[in-house]
């Protein structure tokens, strides 16, 4: 059995490591040009070897060539898209290249948002392991981290703050898989794609009564996966990342000429403006908007419909008692064209945004072992007033917070798809409602094991087992676990259901920790069990006071722990982080913390108490019970001059009642406030000369009564 397993191992490092032709060790952090490619020597004009001469030199050499990077910020700093040869903006692959950094914490390859970072066109080959891409920007074209033409094998990366968008109008492909686009195919091994976005573009603004284009979705936050192409993605993390689709473009008001041609919309094969005089705008293909109707003194040009994910285009306007013309409707998931009065026109319909995380458009997808959390998808904004009769087009949809799978094979196994959001932005462009769905489409499962939190519409089908479908796995917000990247931990002692609920066919986790028990759910494995420490390690206690519960713990171990984390629970189960304190300063070993913010009359109380090595343990439990009229109430400053603040239990939400009384009786203050925990000031001291006063706040049942002083 060692044997075989051996074999595997070296045969796997065979694949992750070719026999290298030449290895480049760049040693400048410049973006320079090789000074004669395919002299096999990587060298610029000041004679060092930078990473794009590098790039260069080894494009021009036979057989596979490895580039070495040390730690440190890869700058990309020579401007110029739509070019491939390597000598500006993006990093082309043009052949059989690994480009290794010293881990993805140290070594960044930073786009510097001029245009993508790498594209590997159809006769290249990357392996890249251990570096970070960052800050590619685009605005037209797919993957801004990456576009994938070739093959392209990435391991323990992480693919950070890649923005894939188009300008506004634009009959071009875009918005298209902010992290990766992939073409042909790809290897994901323990990496983490976070915070990239992919954002479509608006159609044209209407103009003097021509109606507005439609808008093209956002697909792919993380991942966009183009028909045929072939994606393998094992034990890595996509969160945080975002589709947002177009928003709608403006209508506007006829400039009293009624004969103008409509705008056109967004995307690929954008449907154009229709003519002046009243003509039909152009119906878009797929990822494109509708045209807008144009304007006529008799019936008002009807806007052309949107294609898949896009926006309709926007009626044209009519004058002279002509008829109205007809919206342009939107495909799937984008926003109509909006339609105004008379001699104003509407703009063209938002575009859709589509798998927060990953979008699969044809191509055939292997997820195992992954994290899928914390993404969004985000229809375009559309629909507000514009003055006069003009309006913008119509807000779209989002669909499949976490993956959409339009068509395709998609077949996931032992991962987890959760906490993502499908929904409509605002004029910010943040969800409206953060409505909850994970997946859209239809998927395959091979040997079951996944957790999905919100199924939403998706279609399950093969071999179901032991999924565990809506219920919550609890994850941690993405942090450095330890391992190459950013993971999503699950809590041992709260604890996730995914722990110990996986299978076993990856050996290791994203962190290449190996499975403890059997394997969990998910790119992260809980190696830690849920260690409770004795009160003779720490003794954890709590005392009423009138502003708040005093936690106070005292450390026996004498120097073991590196800090401790308070946290706080109304139900003794979810627990938040309130608190966090280095441990043993100047060998100190007792700690407090006053805890104002109540969250419930009953709050539960426990220590995370991190060793030296990272590892931790909780304390005990401790659990404060408090009658309502005894949570801290804080009526300051005592004596006072002119205005009160008055800190309410965070817990409370209603009406008071606030009145004060002169030493007479008198009343002299007397409002109902409303309150929801917090702080509210009042100030009866403008009115009341210098004396004692009776304060007395009543709230459900209660009343509590404070002498206060005025000066
Ligand atoms: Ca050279
Ligand atoms: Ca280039
Ligand atoms: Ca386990």
């Amino acid at each position: 059995m060692k044997t075989t397993l051996l074999a595997i191992t070296t045969l796997c490092l065979f694949a992750q490591y070719p026999t290298y032709a030449i290895t480049f060790n760049v040693n400048s952090f410049n973006d320079t040009h090789d000074v004669n490619p395919g002299d096999g020597i990587c060298q610029d004009a000041t004679g060092n070897c930078s990473l794009r001469a590098a790039v260069q030199e080894a494009n021009a050499s036979m057989g596979p060539d490895q580039i070495i990077l040390g730690a440190g910020n890869y700058l990309l700093t020579i401007a110029g898209s739509n070019e491939d040869a390597c000598l500006s903006g993006d990093l082309d692959i043009n052949s059989d290249i690994s480009i290794i950094g010293a881990n993805a914490w140290t070594t960044l390859i930073d786009g510097n948002q001029l245009d993508r970072v790498f594209h590997v066109g159809i006769l290249g080959r990357l392996l890249i392991r251990q570096v970070t891409v960052t800050n590619g920007f685009l605005n037209q074209g797919a993957g801004a981290g990456f576009l994938n033409q070739g093959f392209l094998d990435i391991y323990y990366c992480c693919i950070d703050s890649n923005l894939c968008q188009m300008n506004q109008g634009l009959n071009q492909t875009g918005g298209l898989g902010g992290g990766i686009a992939n073409y042909q195919t790809l290897n994901l091994h323990n990496s983490t794609l976070q915070y990239n976005i992919a954002r479509g573009a608006a159609g044209n603004n209407a103009k003097n009564g021509g109606g507005g284009g439609g808008g093209s979705p956002g697909l792919g936050g993380g991942l966009y996966n183009e028909n045929l192409a072939i994606a393998n993605l094992t034990n890595s993390t996509f969160s945080t990342n975002r589709a947002l689709g177009a928003w709608s473009s403006g209508g506007a008001t006829n400039g009293g000429n009624f004969s103008f041609a409509g705008a056109g919309g967004a995307g690929p094969t954008a449907g154009g403006g229709g003519g002046a005089g009243g003509g039909t705008g152009g119906n878009g293909g797929d990822f494109s908007g509708g045209g807008g109707g144009g304007s006529s003194c008799a019936t008002g040009g009807n806007g052309g419909n949107g294609g898949f994910g896009a926006g309709g285009g926007g009626r044209g306007a009519r004058s002279c008692g002509g008829g109205n013309g007809l919206v342009g409707i939107a495909g799937f998931g984008g926003g109509n064209g909006n339609a105004s009065c008379c001699s104003s026109c509407g703009g063209g319909g938002a575009g859709s945004g589509m798998g927060g995380g990953i979008f699969n458009n044809g191509g055939s997808v292997n997820l195992v072992s992954c994290t899928v959390a914390f993404n969004e998808a985000l229809g375009g904004f559309g629909r507000t007033g514009q003055g006069g009769y003009a309006a913008r087009g119509l807000s779209a949809s989002g669909f499949g917070g976490g993956i959409f799978n339009r068509v395709g094979n998609f077949v996931f196994n032992n991962s987890i798809i959760s906490n993502n959001i499908a929904d409509v932005q605002n004029n910010l462009s943040q969800a409206i409602a953060n409505t909850a769905d994970d997946l859209f489409g239809t998927y395959t499962s091979t040997d079951g094991h996944n957790l999905i939190m919100t199924p939403g519409l998706a279609v399950l089908v093969g071999n179901l087992i032991n999924n565990i479908l809506n219920v919550d796995p609890l994850l941690m917000p993405l942090a450095n676990n330890g391992g190459a990247n950013n993971t999503h931990e699950t809590d041992p002692c709260t604890p996730s259901v995914v722990i110990n609920a996986g299978f076993a066919s990856v050996p290791l986790d994203q962190r290449d920790i190996a499975q403890v028990l059997q394997a969990d759910i998910g790119a992260f494995e809980q190696e830690d069990p849920c260690i409770l420490l004795s009160r003779q390690n720490i003794l954890l206690e709590g005392t009423k006071k009138k502003a708040g519960n005093l936690i106070e713990w005292e450390d026996q171990s004498l120097g073991l722990f590196d800090k401790f984390e308070l946290f706080s629970s109304s139900n003794g189960v979810d627990f938040k982080s309130i608190e966090v304190q280095n441990a043993f300063i100047n060998n100190e070993v007792y700690y407090q913390f006053l805890d104002t913010k109540l969250l419930s009359p009953t709050n539960y109380y426990r220590l995370k108490c991190f060793f030296k090595d990272a590892s931790f343990a909780y304390s005990q439990t401790i659990a404060l019970e408090r009658k309502l009229n005894t949570l801290p109430f804080i009526i300051a400053p005592n004596p006072f001059e002119d205005v009160l603040n008055i800190e309410w239990p965070s817990i409370w939400s209603g009406k008071a009642r606030i009145q004060m009384t002169d030493s007479k009786g008198s009343l002299v203050y007397d409002k109902t406030h409303e309150v929801v925990g917090g702080n509210t000031k009042i100030a009866p001291g403008n009115d009341i000369s210098k004396g004692v006063y009776m304060l007395r706040v009543r709230f459900d049942e209660q009343v509590i009564v404070r002498k206060l002083i005025k000066q």
